[in-house]
């Protein structure tokens, strides 16, 4: 989680030094350091403890000091003084998505444009005072125009991934409070929603401990600040800012305050309608028949109890999960023990940090039976895009070493761009070459929906795609991606018999839920991949498989469920 942080931090620094007017050289180093921190596959703390900070690729002296300084004390003098040189809505502009230092550099000098509101309000209401900055034009202030209304949406919230891990690290520690029977997350994270408001975590105990566990709660070493802490319930906030919530509840009604902490708050009316129909109360305490409990100690207890199928968490939104387990007819969602291979991950040769062999291990470790090596193309540059010649040396060189490792089918791919019109970086011949080919629109994403669903199409149309990776291209609370007509995709996708791809990275996880269901219902395949860029992102895997839940999706709807020589099938069908 640290890692992340300094991320951010360095990229303000840079972007303030930009604006302030610093030498190039030192702002690339701080561009430079936040890319590090971002790739580390290490936790950064294990990494100053051992010493070895100035081991890591683009961390010299001055700025290991500064990551020293943040993780002893909290703080980082440098981004603070840094920060302090600009006017804080200025900054507060900067951290809007999408704006660069250099836009908001001229809108503040050339415009007087110093912060969001005024930026909203000059947009709103003499947009000509923009148009004659160089550099801004109608295309700019319509993107501008987007991203305020983006960080309004995206205000606070924590995307699942980040939220996951500090909620298990405060989990495990819950559970080891004596008394505690069992611990569980709820709300919107045990939903698996892409970003989470809070985290809501639940615990058995029995009632007399309540008080006492609350009070041991707010002093776990995640907590960075108590904001309640009462005889049931305590409320902390831990890094980032991420507020966490404890409830303890005694055994009798633990199932019933699962379901109704887990929500989502529309599911949960649908599901006192049909209480009361039947007669029936239901409350976070129980299902009660008068003063008569029927349910309460499992959720298990609460649906049969309602007449319906156990509706799983992913499924509760009200999006006709209740109607569909009324019937009976709720889908068998995929489950990630059903996936047999990841088919989207990077190595060092372009912006990965393992060695092919140490991706093959690691697959292999985790039991798959097939698996793609994807690396970027030449479009790519600054995330080491390999061109024509390297790609096909690549290749070689993973056929090779795949000779060493049994038991695993090793496809060589490639992440192909996706240009502007829908062209792609390579040539049909040389992705002939190829065993595996995801292409992926990775710039100009913010055209018009009519001319952004045109150009995936034509790239789903092009000989030997396999997959489209992360669709629209979004960045969660940073960019929205682009605007598609997702029922035109999947159309294109399951006439041309191309996958498209729930990327599991936490910060896309795209398609997204409803994207994903749109593409099953038009008859349209999944492949659920990680986009690992070291083998510990392998992992990622349970966030796709949680987006592909929510979506609907059954093991049936996604080709990486195939056995390898289904899947090999497949892949050699799509040979052109
Ligand atoms: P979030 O945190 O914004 O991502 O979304 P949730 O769904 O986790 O919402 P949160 O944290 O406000 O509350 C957790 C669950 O508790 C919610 O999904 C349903 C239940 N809940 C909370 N407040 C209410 C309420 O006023 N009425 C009902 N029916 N349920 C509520
Ligand atoms: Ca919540
Ligand atoms: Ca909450
Ligand atoms: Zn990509």
């Amino acid at each position: 989680m640290k890692n992340a942080d300094l991320a951010r931090m360095f990229e303000e620094i840079a972007a303030v030094m930009e604006i302030i007017g610093e030498s190039s050289f030192r702002i690339l180093s701080y561009h430079r350091a936040a890319r590090a921190m971002e790739e580390l596959p290490q936790q950064i703390e294990e990494v100053a403890r051992d010493g070895k900070l100035m081991d890591i690729p683009g961390i010299g002296k001055s700025i290991a000091a500064k990551i020293d300084e943040y993780l002893r004390t909290g703080q980082m003098n440098a981004h603070k003084e840094m920060l302090a040189r600009i006017p804080p809505s200025l900054a507060e502009l900067l951290m809007l998505p999408g704006m660069g230092p250099k836009t908001a550099q001229r809108l503040w000098r050339q415009a007087g444009v110093g912060s969001v509101q005024e930026l909203e309000r000059v947009i709103e209401n003499e947009p000509e005072k923009l148009t004659t900055i160089p550099g801004i034009g109608p295309k700019k202030i319509r993107q501008m125009w987007e991203s305020l209304a983006f960080a309004k949406t995206a205000q606070g919230r924590t995307r699942l991934g980040e939220a996951t891990m500090l909620s298990e690290e405060l989990l495990a520690q819950v559970r080891a409070i004596p008394g505690v029977q069992q611990a569980q997350a709820a709300g919107s994270l045990r939903r698996g929603k892409d970003t989470v408001g809070d985290i809501d975590l639940l615990c058995q105990a029995p009632e007399e401990d309540a008080g006492r566990i609350i009070g041991e709660f707010v002093k776990l070493g995640p907590v960075r600040k108590v904001i309640a802490g009462g005889m049931k319930k305590g409320s902390v906030l831990l890094d980032r800012q991420v507020q966490a919530d404890l409830r303890v509840v005694p055994g009798e009604s633990y199932g019933s305050a699962l379901a109704y902490f887990t929500g989502s708050k529309e599911h949960n009316v649908k599901l006192r309608e049909i209480a009361v129909k039947k007669k029936m109360k239901l409350n976070e305490y129980g299902l009660f028949s008068g003063k008569r409990s029927v349910a309460g100690a499992d959720e298990e207890g609460i649906y049969r109890h309602l007449g319906l199928q156990f509706v799983p968490p992913e499924l509760r939104e009200n999006r006709g999960e209740v109607e569909a387990a009324m019937l009976g007819q709720l889908p068998r969602l995929v489950e990630l023990a059903d996936i047999r291979g990841d088919l989207h991950m990077h190595t060092e040769a372009s912006d990965g940090t393992n060695t092919i062999d140490e991706m093959i291990q690691a697959c292999v470790d985790r039991g798959y039976s097939y698996m793609a090596i994807c690396e970027h193309s030449k479009a790519q540059a600054h995330a080491g895009g390999l061109d024509e010649k390297q790609i096909l040396a690549h290749a070689n060189a993973i056929r090779t070493a795949a000779r060493k490792h049994k038991g695993i089918r090793v496809f060589a791919g490639v992440e192909v761009d996706i240009f502007k019109d829908g062209s792609l970086d390579f040539d049909v011949a040389v992705l002939g070459e190829l065993d595996f080919v995801v292409a992926s629109a990775h710039s100009a994403l913010g055209m018009a929906r009519g001319e952004a669903t045109r150009r995936i199409i034509k790239a789903i149309e092009t000989p030997h795609v396999h997959c489209i990776g992360h669709p629209a291209g979004r960045v969660i609370n940073s960019r929205p991606g682009m605007d598609l007509d997702m029922e035109a995709v999947a159309a294109a996708a399951a006439a041309n018999n191309v996958a498209l791809e729930i990327n599991s990275q936490h910060m896309r996880l795209d398609l997204r839920d409803i994207h994903a269901r749109t593409a099953i219902e038009k008859g349209a395949r999944l492949i659920i991949s990680t986009d690992a860029h070291n083998i510990s992102e392998l992992d990622y895997i349970a966030y796709g498989v949680t987006t592909a839940r929510r979506g609907w999706a059954t093991a049936g709807d996604v080709l990486n469920t195939l056995t390898a020589d289904e899947f090999l099938r497949w892949v050699t069908s799509r040979a052109g």
